[in-house]
């Protein structure tokens, strides 16, 4: 397929509730969404990139100038005949996988439509319903937490996952223990603890969590070493993990139990579908977690999340967790803790181009 023509949006869409990590709090999403045109077919993918440079270093602004400047220019106008080659030409680019993401993503939305082909069934996915899980963000007012959590229960999510910081942490858990005793619960921390924290690591591990998921610096493979054999709760790392090289480093140390898999973080699908692979076989368990993508990267991350290597619920959660109005059409929705697959071509949903119009604030084509 010859890609005749490219283009970048940068969104900003107000979120539904604040989403609070160690990063910070955000009441808005402000993401990058890709679209790729050929043979009168519209391909749409979406490079999830942070607000800031904090759980990735790519930002909005950086991400158009890296497809405006280095991605583009290497597939517009070229023939790609499967999305293999595609990701072949530009793996060549160093760094920059949510942005190299928002094109392979793209491509193989196009290049399934072009087969007639739901993605998850050409990725190889075994299962048409998802478990899902929820990201719930930090919140001072406990009570708010609590709202959030029933609701969240009262939708049927599978598991919860809560946001941790330095002193929203052993307290806030054992408050949320005494309410919800026996709760598919973990934590993550978005990197925010250190080894020297380790007797609080310790504190936050005895409330019968499903894993802690990267407590330590992105780099801290040694570290989360030491840790994981301090604890009997799994360690899941997500930043840490870039792709194969970093999780074979992780495996020889003993870093981890489980890898949190966000195909935007290790360059697209394909490379997420192989790193699942390689973590099973080296025995580590493996889930999707989300970056709160629009309906464009969820439906990817749901294809991803069919195949059989996904064997615990992820951070994959309906469009009314995160928008009063999605950018797809139907909405992703959950029934009985399980989201269904659309078995429509490529992402299976239509992409609402005036919704996404009226969030547009910077655009960039070729
Ligand atoms: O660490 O998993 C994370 C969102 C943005 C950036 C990092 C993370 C998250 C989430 C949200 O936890 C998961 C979701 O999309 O629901
Ligand atoms: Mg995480």
């Amino acid at each position: 397929m010859k890609i005749e023509r490219a283009e970048a949006v940068s969104v900003k869409i107000p979120l539904k509730f604040a989403f609070e990590t160690s990063y910070g709090r955000q009441t808005e999403r402000e993401t990058v969404l890709v679209k790729l045109e050929s043979e009168g077919l519209t391909g749409w993918g979406e490079a999830a990139v942070s607000e800031c440079p904090d759980y990735c270093y790519e930002t909005p602004p950086v991400s158009l100038l890296v497809l405006e400047k280095y991605v583009f220019p290497r597939v517009v106008g070229k023939s790609f005949e499967t999305p293999e080659d595609l990701a072949a030409e530009i793996g060549a680019i160093t760094g920059y996988p949510f942005s190299r993401t928002g094109v392979e993503s793209a491509f193989i939305d196009l290049y399934c439509k072009s087969i007639g082909e739901p993605i998850h069934r050409w990725l190889g996915g075994s299962r048409t319903l998802i478990p899902a899980g929820v990201s719930l963000g930090i919140e001072d007012d406990q009570g708010v937490l609590f709202d959030r959590i029933r609701w969240a229960l009262d939708e049927g999510y599978q598991r919860i996952k809560l946001k941790v910081k330095p002193g929203r942490d052993v307290g806030v858990l054992s408050g949320v223990r005494e309410s919800f005793e026996d709760i598919n619960l973990m934590v993550d921390a978005n990197s925010c603890y250190t080894i020297s924290d380790l007797s609080l690591l310790e504190a936050i591990s005895k409330f019968n969590l499903i894993m802690i998921e990267q407590p330590l610096g992105p780099q801290d493979l040694a570290d989360h070493a030491e840790l994981q054999k301090r604890i009997r709760t799994h360690v899941c790392l997500d930043e840490s993990i870039r792709g194969i090289e970093d999780l074979r480093a992780a495996v020889a140390l003993g870093s981890c139990r489980i890898v949190n898999v966000k195909f935007g973080r290790v360059g697209g699908l394909l490379a997420g579908r192989e790193l699942a692979r390689e973590c099973l076989r080296n025995g580590i368990a493996v889930w999707t977690g989300g970056m709160l993508e629009t309906g464009i990267g969820r439906a990817h991350n749901l294809a991803l999340a069919s195949l059989a290597e996904f064997s615990l619920p992820g951070d994959v959660s309906a469009s009314d967790r995160y928008w009063e109005e999605d950018i797809i059409e139907p909405a992703v929705i959950m029934e009985d803790g399980h989201i269904e697959l659309s078995e429509k071509p490529g992402i299976g949903y239509e992409v609402v181009t005036k919704r996404i119009e009226a969030f547009t604030t910077a655009r960039t084509s070729m």
